[in-house]
Formats: C-alpha cells, sequence, structure tokens
C-alpha cells in the first residue's frame, strides 16, 4: 500500500527513469539500438527494478499513466540518439497487459511518434507471448493496427508461453524473443539446445527475426550465433545503463 501511494506520485516527482539495454547483430557488428527498461529511484527505498512495482501498477492502473510516460521518454531519447548522428538506431519499449488492451494505446503511439518525429520502423513495441495469446482475436486487431501504423512488433518471453502456431503465423510479429530461461544452460543443457534451435527454426518459416535474451557468456554467443540466431542481448554484450553510459560504451 505504501509503495501504491508512493507511485502515484512517482511520474510527477520525477522519480522515473529508463536504463538503456544494446542489442547487437549474433554476426560481430555495431549496436542496432536498444530495448527500454523502466527503473524506480525511490526517495528511502534506493533504485527499484520494475518486477518490485509493476505489478502494483498494473492492478492498480497507474500502468496507463507510467507506460505513456515510458513511450514519451524512450522516444525522446530515440530521437537525441537519431539527431546525434546515429540515425539508424532502434527502441524497443516493453507494453504491459493492461496497456496493450488499452483503447487508448493507437493514439498514445501515433501521438509520441508524431511528437518527436519519429520513423514508426525504428519503434518496436515489446509484448509477452503470454499477452499476446490471451485473446489472440483482440491481439491479432491491435497487432494490425499498430504495424499499419508502421513500428514493429516483438513477441517477448517467447517459449514462456502457450503459442498456437495457427495464430502465431497470422501474428503480424517482426521479432521473436527467446527467453532467456533457454538460454541460461544453453551449452550443457541438450533440451535447451533443441528448443533453441527448434525456435530459430520457426523464426525462418515465419520471417521472424529471432533475438536471443540473457547472453551471459562468449560461450552462449558463440553457439547462439552458430545455431543461427539474428540478434543477442545480455549481460556479456551490454547490461542495461542510462542513457549517457550507453552512448560513451555503444555508440
Ligand atoms: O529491467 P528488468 O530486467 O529488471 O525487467 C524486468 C521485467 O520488467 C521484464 O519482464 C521487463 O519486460 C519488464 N519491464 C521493464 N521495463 C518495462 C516497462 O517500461 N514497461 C513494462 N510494462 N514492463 C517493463
Ligand atoms: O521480459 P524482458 O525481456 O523485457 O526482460 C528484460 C529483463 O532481462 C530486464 O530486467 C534485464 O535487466 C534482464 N536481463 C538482460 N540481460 C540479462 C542477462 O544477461 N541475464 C539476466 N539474468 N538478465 C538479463
Ligand atoms: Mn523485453
Ligand atoms: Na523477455
Amino acid at each position: 500500500l505504501r509503495l501504491l501511494q508512493d507511485l502515484r506520485k512517482a511520474i510527477a516527482r520525477n522519480e522515473l527513469l529508463l536504463h538503456y539495454q544494446p542489442k547487437f547483430p549474433a554476426a560481430d557488428a555495431p549496436a542496432t539500438g536498444a530495448e527500454a527498461l523502466l527503473r524506480w529511484q525511490h526517495p528511502e527505498l534506493g533504485l527499484l527494478a520494475p518486477d518490485v512495482f509493476i505489478p502494483i501498477a498494473e492492478r492498480s492502473g497507474l500502468i496507463l499513466p507510467i507506460g505513456d510516460w515510458v513511450l514519451d521518454q524512450a522516444c525522446a531519447q530515440l530521437r537525441a540518439w537519431h539527431d546525434g548522428g546515429h540515425s539508424d538506431w532502434t527502441m524497443a519499449v516493453n507494453l504491459s497487459p493492461l496497456q496493450f488492451a488499452s483503447p487508448a494505446l493507437l493514439d498514445s503511439v501515433r501521438s509520441v511518434l508524431e511528437r518527436h518525429r519519429i520513423d514508426p520502423a525504428r519503434l518496436t513495441l515489446e509484448i509477452t507471448e503470454t499477452t499476446a495469446m490471451k485473446d489472440v482475436e483482440a491481439s491479432l486487431a491491435i497487432l494490425n493496427d499498430l504495424t499499419a501504423m508502421g513500428v514493429h512488433i516483438a513477441i517477448d518471453d517467447f517459449g514462456t508461453g502457450y503459442s498456437s502456431l495457427l495464430y502465431l503465423k497470422r501474428m503480424p510479429a517482426t521479432e521473436l524473443k527467446i527467453d532467456r530461461a533457454f538460454v541460461h544452460d544453453l551449452e550443457r543443457n541438450d533440451e535447451d539446445a533443441a528448443i533453441v534451435s527448434s525456435i530459430i527454426a520457426l523464426g525462418r518459416t515465419l520471417q521472424l527475426q529471432v533475438v536471443a535474451e540473457g547472453v551471459e557468456t562468449q560461450a552462449q554467443r558463440d553457439y547462439l550465433s552458430e545455431l543461427g540466431c539474428d540478434q543477442l542481448q545480455g549481460y556479456h554484450l551490454g547490461r542495461p545503463m542510462d542513457a549517457e553510459e550507453f552512448l560513451r560504451k555503444v555508440g
């Protein structure tokens, strides 16, 4: 309850911030952009990770104004990077289930793109597999509208939900993000390796970019490249960091 009361004031008090984690092609090459990851600088509790407060935000509906703030902040940052010479960088933003189901989503996305003069194709919206498959017909309608606007769609935490392949085939997504649970023991666990290979093959078939999350070692990186993964994300390549550090280390 205390956290909920504090969270109500967090936007106005300027306590929310974004960290950015770089995304790299599997072939050794410069970063293609970032995923924005929300943090809360709580006045007494310090820097809080989203698992601590996103569920509260989701239950209370606060995720809607917070989600709008995230979209605005991420697009403002992308505009600054583009103006600074990184005109090919992309930005990925996570959408919560409530945001995804909100009738205001399309207008929010359209207006933030206009406000910051962002090419829609430079913005990727990430929804989890579980969110996407919850009400598939409704999801398809929303995703079709977003895609018509030109933004890209990533299916996040892929492999942890219950995808219907028939629906996945109809989803206008551009990217599958393999959940980091399958990457962790990749070189030691034959089942995980087989699952990752299958997801990569599925991505090929459906013409989706396949991104592996949670890459923590060089061995995982080599293995994922060998298996044919398109892009990689993880602590081994770059942790989530503030915008200044991102530009210094990745730019
Ligand atoms: O950054 P971290 O690894 O702690 O993120 C933990 C979880 O919080 C992940 O599932 C991530 O997708 C989610 N998350 C991070 N930032 C945001 C955000 O801006 N909005 C929503 N809805 N979820 C986020
Ligand atoms: O669900 P989503 O993919 O949006 O979550 C991203 C989360 O994964 C963030 O909380 C981020 O901090 C975390 N993360 C990013 N890279 C790694 C990694 O290499 N290892 C682990 N354990 N977590 C990671
Ligand atoms: Mn994500
Ligand atoms: Na994920």
